[in-house]
């Protein structure tokens, strides 16, 4: 392949996301949305040269870090300045695709020069960036192109491109690329520590440790610089303090190329005990296949993936970009040869919520996985699996039985959940759903069940999956409190609505608890008929009488549900409809959530919901309840819903589609797909893009638009479609087989 060829991008604007121009105001959330992502890492589509507006990182999954000082966050109030307790966060990494030009003392970059123009554009079918812009700059014009791309075939490869062509002039160009070891997360919070830079054998290799000394992390380097002759230029390597240096001063000439050609390779401990000893043996892997081949390998697999995930949309190209963005982050937010990482709320795109994992996973994003790439599901459930030792403690710190997952989460599943925070109102808010929020646990159980079924993967049940539900069953079991009415009660939580805390008989809650208890049971008794040894060791393991999964049944089926059978309606939790009603269309057009809008203690005396609670539970528990339940619901809740959630209009438009009501369910979920995209709202995708709406988005479709219904013994189909979209097809993996080609299909003939 040539260099030429290495720029092109699909020719179908379908596969593309385009900015043009320079937004300073906009760019971190360009940053986001353009980030390379193949699951190991995640990179920000930051200028490579850098700008007063850029905020370049690279993160790896499963990376965290605690610093353990008082550390001032920011210098707003005083409450801001100091976190008492070290949150971990996810690392940054070093910044490996650093560019610096210099022409007689001029910088050539955003902050020195004239733009004349610029497209960035991130190819989703082959998952690669490609960056076109000219700058003039002392009457010089110069043009530039690059490609940036992570491999998705072997995870661990960077790959950095910059063809520089000086338009009307001669001069000495100092072109220079960097790996930098410099880097702090935001705030001003140092995590790489011991960073030491050597040289070996004309690599370079960058290694450093992370404050806690959790991970060691390795990164080696190698460039060349080709001129248009297509002979290679002699540089400089240099290894620098906590940084890795190749130069080049070359004489240019105008219309004449220079291309630089970059690869670095990354290891970390958690990857490798030798990470340094790995990245450069990578590395020389690496260099010797050369970058059109390791892009070529990138992109088959990228089209593997895109083969298994593309859900073909046949006459709405915006719905259809929308919709393959949603994938891309999708495919790129995990990775299946890692059983310790799962995605933060913000995938690997982002600082904001540090990293953390959220039910958002399990939830949201897990049945992308589930129906197109089994692997990486049953990754995620294993990462959960690691972390039950942290779950079963966290279950009896609170005085429980069992599993309680951490509300958020970290590498070792210790609870990492903020104690407080300052709002934009601010005020300080205790944050309680770290000791509140206890339904994670149900969803871990419910997204098992979901893989299980879809997969009949019996070995990861018996190997990792029952005893997850059996230490689930018994915490729901040790949760529930029983009245002298004999009714089971779950008291003082919050549920996915968290405006209000501290409730009793979250409607979500009880639900998901019901079916975690159920699901357990049943796979007690499948577990004694299929393997009475696997039941034996484990059984003994966990000091299980064979009585205990009857009582979990039990308590399922007393579990109060807080439906009034004369109107269908599922109070959300008890007491709801005390609250003080508002007319949330009242406070229309708002730019704030309406806990700013009111301030937090009035916004919970009122019955406005942050996201989908009952029409959540209902979206994900369809057969519990007959479409008269569903109807009445989704047009109770809906009014008084203020989707100050990203996770709230995915499920909505869900809901919406099954029930037939187009209108809203369009409304919905363009709603949720313009949570990232749309720049004009502000920068929303700043901190990272918001993975669960993503996967919501593939949940409306596949589950809402598509009908798709999974049950014990098969897939079924119930298409409400869109007239504007005409023909809809989506793949699905079910057991095994692909169901793809006229899934669903609305235009007859
Ligand atoms: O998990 C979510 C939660 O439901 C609402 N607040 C943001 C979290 C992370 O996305």
């Amino acid at each position: 392949m040539t260099d030429r060829a290495l720029f092109d991008v699909d020719s179908d604007p379908r596969w593309l996301i385009e900015i043009d121009g320079w937004h300073p105001d906009k760019e971190a959330g360009v940053e986001a949305v353009c980030a390379l992502v193949n699951g190991y890492c995640g990179v920000r589509a930051a200028v490579e040269e850098g700008s007063a507006a850029s905020n370049p990182a690279t993160f790896l999954n499963g990376v965290f870090d605690a610093v353990h000082e008082l550390v001032a966050q920011s210098a707003a109030t005083p409450e801001h300045q100091v976190i008492a307790a070290p949150t971990p966060e996810l690392v940054k990494a070093p910044e490996w695709s650093q560019l610096r030009l210099r022409v007689d003392g001029t910088t050539l970059d955003l902050d020195h020069c004239e733009l004349l123009e610029q497209r960035r554009t991130l190819d989703m079918h082959r998952g690669v960036l490609v960056r076109e812009w000219r700058l003039r700059s002392a009457g010089r014009t110069t043009r530039l192109r690059s490609l940036r791309f992570v491999s998705l075939d072997d995870r661990h490869v960077l790959a950095h491109v910059v063809e520089i062509v000086p338009e009307d002039w001669r001069g000495d160009l100092t072109i220079e690329t960097r790996v930098d070891g410099d880097v702090t997360n935001e705030g001003g919070v140092r995590h790489l520590v011991d960073t030491a830079a050597r040289q070996e054998s004309g690599r370079l290799l960058l290694s450093a440790r992370t404050t806690e000394g959790k991970v060691s992390l390795a990164i080696a380097s190698a460039a060349e610089l080709i001129n248009s002759d297509g002979r290679e230029v002699t540089g400089l390597a240099e290894a620098d303090g906590p940084t890795l240096r190749h130069a080049w001063t070359v004489r240019v000439e105008p219309g004449r190329s220079h291309t630089l050609r970059k690869l670095c390779v990354t290891y970390t401990s958690r990857d490798d005990s030798q990470p340094a000893a790995r990245a450069l043996a990578g590395l020389d892997a690496a260099v010797a296949a050369g970058i059109a081949t390791l892009h070529a390998a990138h992109a088959d697999a990228w089209a593997a993936r895109w083969q298994a995930a593309d859900i073909e949309i046949a006459d709405d190209d915006e719905m259809q970009r929308q919709t393959r963005f949603a994938l891309y982050h999708l495919i790129g937010c995990a990775n299946p040869d890692d059983e310790h990482a799962s995605p933060g709320a913000r995938s690997l795109t982002g600082e904001r919520y540090k990293g953390h994992v959220f039910w958002d996973t399990e939830i949201f994003v897990f049945p992308f996985f589930v129906y197109s790439h089994p692997p990486t599901a049953r990754a995620l459930l294993m990462y959960r699996y690691h972390t039950l030792p942290a779950a079963r403690a966290k279950a009896r710190e609170q005085g429980y039985r069992g599993a309680l997952y951490a509300w958020e989460s970290t590498d070792s599943g210790v609870d990492v959940t903020p104690s407080f925070v300052i709002n934009a109102a601010e005020e300080r808010i205790e944050i309680l759903t770290g000791v509140q929020e206890h339904h994670i646990s149900a969803d871990i159980a419910y997204a098992i069940s979901q893989y299980w079924t879809a997969t009949h993967d019996h070995d990861f049940i018996k190997a990792a999956g029952a005893e997850m539900l059996f230490e689930i069953a018994r915490f729901w079991a040790s949760r529930s409190e029983r009245d002298a009415d004999g009714r089971y009660h779950i008291r003082t939580v919050i549920g996915p609505d968290e405006y209000h805390e501290a409730v009793d008989d979250n409607a979500y809650t009880n639900a998901m608890a019901r079916f975690a208890l159920q699901r357990a049971t049943e796979t007690a008794t499948w577990l004694q008929a299929q393997d009475e040894s696997r039941w034996q060791s484990l059984s003994a393991a966990l000091d299980l009488s064979v009585d205990e999964p009857a009582a979990w049944v039990e308590v399922a089926a007393a579990l109060v549900d807080n439906l009034d059978h004369d109107t269908g309606v599922i109070e959300q939790h008890h007491g709801y409809f005390d609250l003080r009603p508002a007319d949330l269309d009242s406070y229309e057009p708002r730019t704030q959530t309406m806990d700013v809008v009111l301030g937090w203690r009035p916004l919970t005396e009122t019955q406005i919901l942050k996201q989908a609670d009952v029409v959540m539970m209902l979206a994900l528990l369809p057969g519990t309840h007959p479409r008269n339940v569903h109807e009445a619901n989704y047009h109770c809740y809906e009014p008084r819903t203020s989707h100050d959630s990203s996770l709230s209009a995915s499920i909505h438009a869900l809901m919406a589609a099954r029930l037939g009501d187009l209108e809203d369910a369009q409304r919905y979920f363009a709603k949720a797909a313009r949570i990232d995209l749309d720049f004009t709202r502000g920068v929303t995708a700043a901190g990272g893009v918001h993975i669960a709406a993503l996967g919501g988005m593939w949940q409306a479709l596949v589950f809402g638009f598509g009908g798709a219904t999974a049950s014990a013994d098969r897939l079924t189909f119930e298409p409400h479609l869109p007239e504007a979209w005409g023909r809809v097809s989506i793949p699905l993996l079910w057991r095994g087989e692909t169901m793809r080609s006229g899934a669903v299909n609305v235009r007859p003939g």
